[in-house]
């Protein structure tokens, strides 16, 4: 009994830790969790094209993750790989060359000074594939993929993360 109150406590504070400074709209659970100055949302249990996975995340005042440092790249592989992501799966991310085919940017605005695209990408196909996705059988690298398919991929579904400047 006293073993269990002792763990119930322990995950209370871990669980407050993890997010207690995010934006207070956002709900509160491990799949909300802080690294440096951004909260993130892991949203792994939907799937859908990139183009509804950035406007769910701008109409809750964020955006698709943006990735600007091999810290933040491991905190994220991390934490989809202790909530339960596994093999094929991916998130989309907010890098995109939809706009000037060949510029990757962010969504953010901010600018491109890291990337960890998997080997032989962003691929072939790169007039089609205009939106990144992170990938977990890449040890979280990233291939580019159509931002919603087409009539030869299908619909592009996947989940996805939303990060949120702390203010
Ligand atoms: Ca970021
Ligand atoms: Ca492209």
């Amino acid at each position: 009994m006293m073993l269990r109150l002792v763990v119930c406590l322990a995950l209370t504070y871990v669980c407050a830790a993890l997010n207690a400074n995010c934006p207070v709209h956002l709900v509160k659970n491990e799949y909300l969790q802080q690294y440096g100055s951004s909260c993130y949302e892991f949203v792994l249990d939907q799937a859908d094209t990139w183009h509804y996975a950035q406007a769910t995340c701008r109409a809750k005042g964020g955006h698709l993750v943006d990735i600007h440092t091999y810290g933040e790249e491991g905190f994220i592989y991390n934490a989809c790989q202790s909530l339960g992501f596994h093999g094929d799966k991916g998130v989309w991310i907010g890098l995109t060359d939809e706009v000037t085919e060949g510029i990757w940017e962010w969504t953010s605005g901010k600018p491109v000074t890291f990337n960890s695209w998997a080997s032989g990408q962003p691929g072939m196909l790169s007039g089609s594939e205009d939106c990144a996705l992170l990938q977990y059988s890449e040890h979280g690298n990233w291939h580019d993929y159509p931002c919603d398919g087409n009539f030869l991929f299908g619909k592009e579904s996947h989940g996805w993360i939303c990060e949120y400047e702390i203010a």
